[in-house]
């Protein structure tokens, strides 16, 4: 059977989806070109100069990488002319992005994460970009309140993973479809359809140099794990930890496991570590829509209203089983 290329799906997704529309196709089309581009500037690395520091912070007060300001640059000049967005937000600018006035407005937000997990990049370890779409009001003028939407009004939500393969990950809301990059076409092509996630797992993925910093209930938690079949849980757990969300979530998404960034001691006065618009929110999507679920330990991370363009949250999201057993937890 010929490969279906990431324009023949989103043109057959769109005979079904009516949420699918020729703006929404071309906005997403740029997201994945723009992908192609931070992948093969990744590729280029060392030799073209772009590993290291870019010297000044982004405004989380963290060292931006020159892949970082590149890769955002990347998915702003890839939109601003296109006349399907009406504004960007993204973790590497302080402020929402409206569009120049000359340039034609369009229905649909993006809020992204252009290079997450960068912090592994000089040292050649996978890293993704993160994008989530929302609709924009249906006015002229955009502000940063009309970003801050609940996740379960996101329209499409994804990432591209920049691993031994480019792939490119995608919920619109009718399950979660996975692209696979052809580097001699600059294409992604559809490689797997319908991920779910199984209920029950033996993997979590979670930083275990934070333990001393954890709130009680995942203290509890992962010493349940850590006790593996001689104790309450009967069985021995993996665990492993990238340091970035893309590839974590990805293993997850392919083959089962739990993810935790939890609030503890040391990030609780910023909300945690992880933020909601442009990672928490696009990953839960996902996860929800393979099955899993994505949870604050509290309350679930799509239902959650943000306050803040770089709001923070604690993230646990995964194999169903083990979700629901960390709420439970958290609420005794
Ligand atoms: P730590 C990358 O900087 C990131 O935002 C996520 O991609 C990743 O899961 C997390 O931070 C890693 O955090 O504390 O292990 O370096």
């Amino acid at each position: 059977m010929s490969q279906i290329s990431l324009a023949r799906y989103l043109r057959e997704q769109q005979r079904v989806l009516p949420v699918l529309d020729d703006a929404l196709i071309r906005l997403l089309e740029q997201v994945a070109q723009a992908c192609v581009g931070i992948g093969q500037a990744l590729g280029q690395g060392a030799l073209a100069g772009l590993l290291g520091a870019a010297g000044q912070d982004n405004v989380q007060g963290e060292a931006q990488k020159k892949l970082d300001v590149l890769a955002n640059d990347l998915l702003i000049d890839a939109h601003v002319w296109g006349g399907h967005l009406a504004a960007m937000a993204s973790e590497e600018m302080d402020d929402l992005y409206t569009l120049p006035d000359e340039m034609p407005r369009g229905d649909y937000l993006l809020a992204f994460d252009p290079l997450d997990g960068s912090s592994n990049i000089d040292v050649n370890v996978s890293v993704g970009t993160i994008f989530s779409v929302l609709r924009a009001p249906q006015r002229q003028a955009v502000s940063a309140a009309d970003m801050l939407q609940t996740g379960r009004a996101q329209v499409a939500a994804g990432y591209a993973i920049y691993g031994p393969s480019t792939q490119w990950v995608l919920t619109l809301g009718a399950g979660v479809d996975v692209f696979t990059l052809d580097r001699s076409l600059g294409q992604f092509f559809l490689t797997e359809r319908g991920l779910r996630i199984p209920e029950q797992t033996q993997e979590f993925a979670i930083n275990m140099s934070n333990q001393r910093f954890w709130e009680a209930p995942v203290q509890r938690y992962v010493a349940e794990l850590l006790a593996g079949r001689e104790g309450v849980r009967g069985k021995d757990f993996n665990m492993r930890w990238v340091g970035s969300m893309v590839a974590d979530v990805h293993r997850l998404l392919t083959r089962g496991g739990l993810f935790m960034y939890p609030i503890d001691a040391k990030t609780r006065a910023k909300g945690g570590r992880l933020r909601l618009l442009y990672e928490a929110n696009p990953m839960a999507w996902l996860v929800e829509q393979a099955g899993g679920l994505a949870s604050t330990g509290y309350e679930r991370i799509l239902d959650l209203s943000p306050q803040a363009l770089h709001q923070r949250v604690a993230v646990m999201l995964g194999a169903r089983e083990e979700v629901l057993r960390l709420e439970d937890m958290h609420r005794d």
